[in-house]
């Protein structure tokens, strides 16, 4: 059976990636930059495994900008394919931390690319690379964007997304790497983290039902994102490396919103009227935005067989009921509708 290497394995995508390989049959080695003081929350069920000897899942500790480790680990744990996550993902964070942004992601992508080039030359071995593209590269490019869209980055998390995106092309072009980009638009689910919007949203929601605030504070609500579950989007990145060319996917709903649907439906679901709690705040913007994503994943449905299973109503409503759960309530049920009334 298979082994894959897993980087940035503690995040929504890593958690759900592994699970997905697990699955599959896989032994399945995770890369974490920590693993003390809750980082792993995600992976507490895979690391509670009870029986030894049936473990297949492996957590690793370390930093891909360390290049001997990096080199070390690939070598020790032979992966038949290696899925890049490793980031600092929150694109507002990336304006405060532009440097750091761009050593993790666009430095570290081509550590990860050349070790994992040096250790295919030295053994012989070919390893399959995802690499965690993202629509952010579109940036301010009109929807739909699909795979001939030119990117136009806003952000320093865009910028640093798009240097790992043509280092892997690179690496693909001149030493023959089955080396996949894929462009991801925004996925989401009860694990994501706290600071991106859906589920600051849906936590925020349950809160207030709670009675333990009242106020939610957020920027820019004017713009409109393409949101799909993380669990549709982790088998994206499989099937594209079963694939028999390595190629670049847009992964995509097809569908955009705007942050007003996504209160509507959170707070609905809380029995709540959203404009009664909402606040604009200056301090939640970012200096500047990206407007419109809506990806065209038809490449994927052709050539992959992918399609998205779970859409945007029913992907907030399960954030909800995971939010308002861990509050010990549940959500205000939909009214039925009535019986429609047979005529003669
Ligand atoms: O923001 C606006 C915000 O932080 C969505 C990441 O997975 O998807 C994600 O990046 C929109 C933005 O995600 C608040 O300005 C308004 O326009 O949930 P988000 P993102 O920036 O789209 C891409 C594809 C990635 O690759 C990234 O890694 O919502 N917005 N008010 C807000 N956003 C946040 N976070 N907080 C607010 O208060």
């Amino acid at each position: 059976m298979k082994t894959a290497l897993i980087t940035g394995v503690a995040g929504q995508d890593g958690s759900y990636l592994a699970e997905f390989l697990l699955e599959q049959g896989y032994t399945v080695h995770g890369l974490a930059r920590r693993i003390e003081g809750g980082a792993i929350w995600r992976l507490a069920p895979l690391l509670a495994e009870s029986d030894e000897t049936e473990r297949r899942f492996f957590l690793h500790e370390g930093d891909i900008l360390d290049a001997g480790f990096l080199r070390r680990l690939i070598d020790e744990t032979q992966p038949d394919e290696l899925y890049n996550l490793a980031g600092q993902s929150h694109v507002g964070l990336s304006f405060v931390q532009p440097a750091r942004t761009m050593a993790v992601i666009a430095t570290g992508t081509a550590m990860v690319l050349e070790a994992l080039h040096a250790h295919c030359r030295a053994s012989g071995r070919q390893v399959r690379f995802y690499q965690a593209g993202s629509s952010e590269m579109f940036g301010a490019s009109p929807p739909p964007q699909n795979e001939d869209t030119p990117f136009h980055p806003r952000s320093p998390y865009g910028v640093a997304k798009l240097a790992a995106h043509n280092a892997t092309a690179v690496y693909r072009d001149a030493y023959g790497l089955f080396a996949c980009n894929g462009i991801l638009f925004n996925h989401e689910s009860p694990r994501r983290g706290e600071n991106f919007v859906t589920r600051k949203v849906t936590l925020a929601a349950a809160r207030i039902a709670a009675g333990m605030q009242d106020r939610l504070a957020l920027g820019d609500l004017s713009v409109r994102r393409d949101w799909g579950h993380a669990a549709d989007y982790v088998r994206a990145m499989w099937l594209m490396l079963q694939q028999e060319e390595p190629e670049d996917f847009v992964i995509a709903t097809g569908q955009s919103h705007a942050i007003g649907e996504l209160l509507e439906i959170a707070f609905g679901q809380a029995g709540l009227d959203w404009r009664r709690h909402v606040v604009a705040d200056p301090a939640c913007r970012r200096p500047l935005e990206v407007d419109h994503l809506c990806g065209d994943a038809g490449k994927a449905a052709r050539l992959l067989g992918w399609r998205p299973t779970i859409g945007f109503e029913a992907l907030i409503a399960e954030m909800m009921e995971a939010d308002l759960a861990r509050l010990g309530l549940q959500p205000v049920q939909a009214a039925q509708p009535a019986p429609r009334l047979m005529t003669a």
